[in-house]
């Protein structure tokens, strides 16, 4: 299967579907499923996590790399889900979690019991003389990043929660156990492995950062490339039809270039967040600022045009598991939530790269706006919830920046129908469902022949009927335009024009070329008004057109 050609559709296993009613989502869910996931009309599902674990990150925390977590169900639920999904064209693509394990998982257990061997699977240092930790660095969760083990008088790096100790990637140890994982998910036939935080795996200097977080000192650090080409080599690299992505924290363009090389000695895309970046101040997330555009059209268009003059690829996206529903945060989740929902599936399925949809993005889910803390379940969330107050914010204004940017955005239940848990469970779900499941979900999607989901299925079909939306250089168009996106792809003798205007008001758009001579591919309103070099644009209006010569 080209990977060029593909859509990639992600799933978050707790919250997708539940078969057996604990209010959990779970694999025989996403088995009943698949019918959907066939007439969407995707070809690979990216599992998030399902192994064991005791579910403080949502399975991002994994205690045992072999084994199914019996929440989610058993080894034999995942190899009919594999079967099922085979039969209808569908690979899988599981997610490996390798910067860090669970402070539950085996080896960290014998690493805390004292044994030297295990002890160097981690990261233990010794604090400084003033009784500091080792660094100053930050979790990515909040707080430092270092945890006091008073047994060594020492500490442990978790970049992430305390509960996921960072793996020491430099004890060749750590690397061939974490292979022979790679080797046993292949050996029951899986296709696709997407790496989560791959590129802080090569930790450098263990100093402090008085510039920042500390995150200079372990992103895309000095053995990350041999690594990857390691792991490669000795496992996917074999199997030519596996395709796999890299999670890339706060990467360099540069690094990608290697990471996404079609040489194919490291992966097959990666994942870049810069673009999702554009609400933030710097790399503060718990702050309300507009949205930045031109910034976001810049940073899409400088990695469109960059990765391709290097011969690499990327994954494009706006939402997954980690960021907040795209309707919501760049579109208009009220007045224009259909037109808006389908811009914004236009601009990622025209772009180069392989199209990746988070579950209910097809549907135009939005965010959850919750306002109670006990509707949240995120770690991230809770942390800042506690550290935002700290800071000395009220209580209504952290409900504010949570609303925005919370990851429980993404992870409310799925909306099958308008029924009480929206057809998710009959039983009470694990996170409260969305209460607009009434009117936004899968069963009114499916039955309106304009609804967002038939769109989305266009979007697909598109990519696989046109050479150039799948190989086509992008040229980006009147970059500056205040409220319009566009760019214009070439393949051969075939050229794609998308056009779309972000914002709520009407604007004329001059393409400064004739428009004449194009087919109209797809377009989110009933027709296009396009008069000589000029288009008309309504609200959120997207128009693809299309001319071989
Ligand atoms: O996420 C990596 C990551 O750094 C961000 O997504 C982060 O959670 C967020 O931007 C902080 O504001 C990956 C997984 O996708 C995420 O779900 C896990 O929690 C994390 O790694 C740890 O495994």
């Amino acid at each position: 299967m080209d990977f060029k050609k593909s859509a990639v559709y992600q799933i978050y296993p707790k919250s997708f579907c539940d078969s057996n009613g604990d209010g959990l989502g779970d694999l025989k869910g996403v088995t009943g499923k698949l019918d959907y996931l066939k007439e969407l009309g995707v070809d690979y599902i990216w599992m998030t996590p399902f192994f064991v674990s005791p579910q403080n990150d949502n399975g991002y925390d994994v205690e045992d790399y072999y084994n199914i977590d019996p929440r989610y169900g058993t080894m034999e639920d995942f190899e009919e889900l594999s079967r099922e999904a085979a039969k209808r064209g569908i690979r899988l693509m599981l997610d490996m979690v390798f910067n860090h394990t669970s402070d539950r998982h085996e080896w960290f257990q014998k690493a805390l019991s004292g044994d030297p061997k295990y002890k160097n699977f981690y990261i233990f240092k010794k604090g400084k003389d003033n009784g500091e930790p080792p660094t100053n660095w930050e979790s990515k969760f909040g707080g430092n990043a270092w945890k006091y083990v008073e047994k060594f008088d020492e500490y442990y790096l978790h970049l992430f929660d305390v509960s996921q100790p960072d793996l020491n990637w430099d004890n060749p140890e750590v690397r061939q156990e974490l292979q022979k994982v790679i080797r046993f998910w292949m050996g029951k036939g899986v296709k696709g492995f997407r790496f989560d935080v791959v590129n802080l795996i090569s930790k450098d200097r263990y100093e402090d950062d008085y510039e920042g977080d500390g995150r200079r000192f372990y992103t895309d650090g000095p053995r990350i490339h041999e690594y990857l080409q390691e792991l490669n080599a000795a496992t996917f690299g074999t199997d030519a039809e596996i395709i796999t992505v890299g999670e890339m924290s706060s990467t360099s363009m540069e690094n990608c270039y290697r990471y996404a090389s079609e040489d194919g000695r490291e992966l097959s895309m990666v994942f870049s967040f810069h673009h999702l970046k554009v609400d933030f101040v710097g790399n503060e997330k718990w702050v309300i600022v507009p949205y930045d555009f031109q910034k976001l059209k810049h940073i899409l268009f400088d990695w469109q045009t960059h990765m391709a003059e290097h011969h690499a690829w990327n994954a494009v996206f706006w939402c997954n598991h980690d960021q907040p529903r795209v309707v919501s945060r760049f579109g208009d989740e009220g007045r224009y939530w259909k037109e808006s929902a389908k811009m914004l599936g236009t601009v990622i399925h025209c772009l180069r790269g392989t199209p990746y949809i988070y579950q209910g993005e097809e549907l135009g889910m939005t965010n959850a706006h919750f306002d109670q803390i006990s509707q949240y379940k995120d770690v991230e969330s809770l942390n800042h919830f506690r550290i935002l107050q700290e800071k000395g914010l009220p209580e209504s204004a952290v409900y504010e920046i949570l609303k925005i940017h919370s990851r429980d955005n993404s992870r409310t239940p799925m909306q099958w129908d308008g029924g009480k848990y929206a057809g998710f469970s009959d039983a009470e779900p694990w996170i409260s469902v969305n209460p607009n499941h009434v009117r936004i979900n899968a069963e009114s999607e499916m039955q309106d022949d304009d609804s967002i989901f038939r769109y989305y299925q266009k979007l697909i079909r598109l990519r696989k009927d046109y050479d150039v939306v799948a190989y086509g250089d992008l040229e980006p168009l009147d970059e500056k335009h205040p409220s319009v996106m566009a760019y214009r792809r070439t393949w051969k003798d075939q050229e794609l024009l998308v056009i779309s205007n972000f914002y709520g008001k009407e604007v004329i758009w001059d393409a400064g070329r004739g428009l004449n001579g194009y087919t109209r591919l797809l377009g989110n309103y009933e027709d296009s008004r396009l008069n000589g070099t000029k288009a008309e644009l309504r609200p959120y209006e997207t128009v693809v057109l299309y001319r071989q010569s």
